[in-house]
């Protein structure tokens, strides 16, 4: 039986139209469906909408129309765009569909039934934005942290799950299974969510106050909780408890960001435990994208509209920036300028040009097609090595839903190619009448070119599909295995009319921002310039980081080449000139300063994320080291 692989994104609120955080997750999350896809397992991908509530009667009536008539006109529009981006989802769920709702009382009733529901009084601080309440300490300077806004101040008699009761069990279960929560900094943040009581969990709206929701089953008079309900949709979708297919595919990875960390980290597996459904597999946690490093959300009113986007650079470039700029669990900052830096650098020249100049050379010496019996010498085999290795790379940080990473280890192999292409220079075979070899080279190259295409469908399903069919193979990705073609570079059927050429990615215009204008100054104001504003000295993100490992630059005399834990999944390599001032063995241990949202580099063919401080002094040079017990990752501010 093949492996399955079911993935989740958040159900979005119908409160506002769909933008670039919310495409970004979605796209996120059917990349990883089709990775799993290319490795031959079978999967379920959901997303859909979460209708119920507060904040969603609020919009409706804004715009004068009754909560169905607005949810149906803004659900269409999440449901339609998926398509536009090349989203592949098997299900589009609404939490006002009706099996849904009955899902929801038939969990309810399990959950009351066994003793976890009791009726009790509350008065608390509710923030509409955020459709939940908060305790006096959540708030900020007595403002919702998230809005900005004060809360109200609500007194009510309720419904209650008795969360509390799952709180010790939740704590071990996170602790027992570290792969749960990811990335490892969202897991800490859990954990130390969970050394303070939970309490429990309102769970019930009464009808007085709000009608759009599903009614408790064991009371007429309340609705549930849009939280509660909506963390059903999870099960709801896949025909919990009885459907072939929730047996299939239960239990779930859950896609989130950072914003909806506690409904899912701690209200959903409580509630899956109480009602004795298998607790979620997984749940990955993304940052956030933010503009100008702003947040953006609906309520600031600095969205991006990723239809415009789309249009400008094509799904495909659009896709590819969002997976290969937000590294996982970091924040993002969007803008265009990246993006067309990144679509030149990578995909134009890169990649694009890679498979243009093979095709092209391939026709010219070939007329478009090569023979396969082939003998390989060492140089081949060294790149077919490098690129299983970049390959397998590549799969294990997919795997973990890394990736940007992904695509970066796949970056190393096209430019490997691309420098192999450089060193054998096949033009001056051509001119040595060296067809043999010329002929190997070529085949080579067009093997390498087929895993390179296969392993961006995940992130780029059109441009791949045009690049395989324009080798000759037309993917049946349920019928495929990547890891037998990351293991196999030997044998492979060619097309024998290989296109003349192939224009993916024609480069994009860098648009050129305007400078402010300088204006003649005062000795007062070039004095000022050398000031910087606080809000950039506060872009720069200094954490500790504990050097893990240490040795020499195998290129370069003066640069020690380090591994660095900074509380991540994985350590940094950081390339750091201080080779004259220190032996390798005594940094490790030390728990360094470190620069860490540096954009990564390489430095003499070694990549570097991030950039360890030291002290100038008049003999030398001090690494900027801390002493202690710290934890890896904390901020220095
Ligand atoms: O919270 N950057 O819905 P929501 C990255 N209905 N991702 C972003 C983002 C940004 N700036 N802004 C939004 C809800 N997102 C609930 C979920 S699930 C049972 C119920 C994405 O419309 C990201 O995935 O506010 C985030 O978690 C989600 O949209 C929140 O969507």
């Amino acid at each position: 039986m093949k492996k399955t692989f079911y993935v989740t994104t958040p159900i979005y609120y119908v409160n506002a139209k769909p933008h670039l955080g919310h495409a970004y997750t979605t796209i996120f999350a059917d990349t990883i469906c089709r990775f799993h896809k290319l490795m031959g397992e079978e999967t379920f991908f959901l997303t859909g909408t979460d209708e119920h509530g507060d904040k969603i009667v609020q919009a409706a009536e804004s715009q004068g129309k009754s909560p169905q008539e607005y949810v149906d006109e803004i659900s269409s529009l999440f449901k339609n765009l998926w398509p536009e981006l090349d989203i592949e989802n098997d299900k589009f769920i609404r939490t006002t569909d009706p099996y849904h709702k009955e899902c929801v009382q038939r969990f309810l009733q399990i959950v009351y039934d066994k003793g976890d529901i009791y009726f009790g009084e509350y008065g608390g601080y509710y923030c509409f934005g955020c459709e939940r309440f908060y305790t006096e300490k959540e708030l900020v300077d007595g403002m919702c942290p998230d809005h900005k806004k004060p809360p109200t101040y609500i007194h009510e008699e309720n419904y209650f799950f008795r969360m509390s009761k799952y709180q010790d069990w939740l704590r071990e279960y996170i602790n027992d299974n570290p792969d749960f929560i990811q990335p490892e900094p969202y897991r800490k943040e859990v954990l130390s969510m969970l050394k303070e009581p939970i309490g429990d969990l309102c769970i019930s709206r009464p009808k007085k106050r709000l009608t759009w929701g599903i009614e408790m089953p064991f009371d007429k008079n309340f609705v549930t909780y849009v939280w509660f309900d909506a963390l059903i949709n999870y099960l709801s979708a896949i025909g919990w408890p009885d459907s072939e297919e929730f047996k299939k595919f239960w239990p779930a990875y859950h896609i989130i960001a950072k914003d909806i960390l506690k409904p899912h980290a701690i209200f959903w597996p409580t509630m899956l435990k109480s009602a004795g459904v298998e607790i979620y597999k997984g749940l990955r946690v993304h940052g956030y994208w933010k503009v100008d490093e702003t947040k953006m959300s609906k309520s600031l009113g600095n969205v991006v509209d990723p239809l415009s986007l789309k249009d400008k650079y094509g799904v495909d470039g659009f896709r590819y920036f969002l997976m290969r700029e937000m590294h996982f669990g970091h924040d993002g900052n969007f803008s265009e300028k990246n993006m067309i830096e990144r679509f030149n650098a990578d995909l134009a020249n890169d990649i694009g040009n890679l498979f243009n100049r093979t095709l092209s050379m391939i026709n010219k010496y070939f007329k478009g097609k090569l023979k396969s019996q082939i003998s390989f010498e060492d140089m081949d085999k060294e790149l077919i090595l490098l690129g299983k290795r970049s390959l397998n790379n590549y799969i294990t940080s997919f795997e973990s839903f890394n990736s940007a990473e992904g695509l970066e280890n796949l970056m190393i192999f096209v430019r490997a190619v691309n420098k192999y292409i450089d060193s054998v220079a096949p033009w001056t075979l051509f001119k040595n009448k060296d067809l043999d070899r010329l002929n190997t080279v070529l085949w080579v190259v067009l093997i390498c070119l087929r895993k390179i295409a296969l392993a961006l469908w995940p992130v780029m399903p059109s441009s791949s599909e045009k690049m395989l069919n324009a080798i000759g193979l037309a993917l049946d990705v349920k019928s495929f295995d990547f890891k037998r073609e990351v293991d196999d570079f030997s044998t492979w059927e060619i097309s024998d009319n290989l296109p003349k050429n192939l224009n993916l990615f024609p480069r994009k215009e860098v648009f050129k921002e305007e400078k402010p204008k300088k204006e003649a100054k005062s000795s007062k104001n070039e004095e000022q310039e050398s000031y910087i504003d606080f809000d950039v000295f506060q872009k720069v993100d200094l954490r500790v980081g504990k050097v893990l490992d240490a040795a020499k630059h195998p290129n370069a005399d003066k640069l020690l080449c380090l591994k660095v834990d900074l509380g991540e999944q994985k350590p940094r390599s950081v390339v750091a000139g201080i080779a004259k001032y220190y032996k390798p063995d005594e940094l490790i241990g030390k728990n360094v300063v470190m620069v860490a949202n540096l954009k990564p580099r390489k430095l003499r063919g070694e990549i570097s994320e991030g950039m360890v401080l030291a002290v100038h002094k008049k003999d030398g040079l001090q690494v900027l080291a801390i002493d202690g017990e710290i934890d890896p990752g904390s901020k220095i501010s």
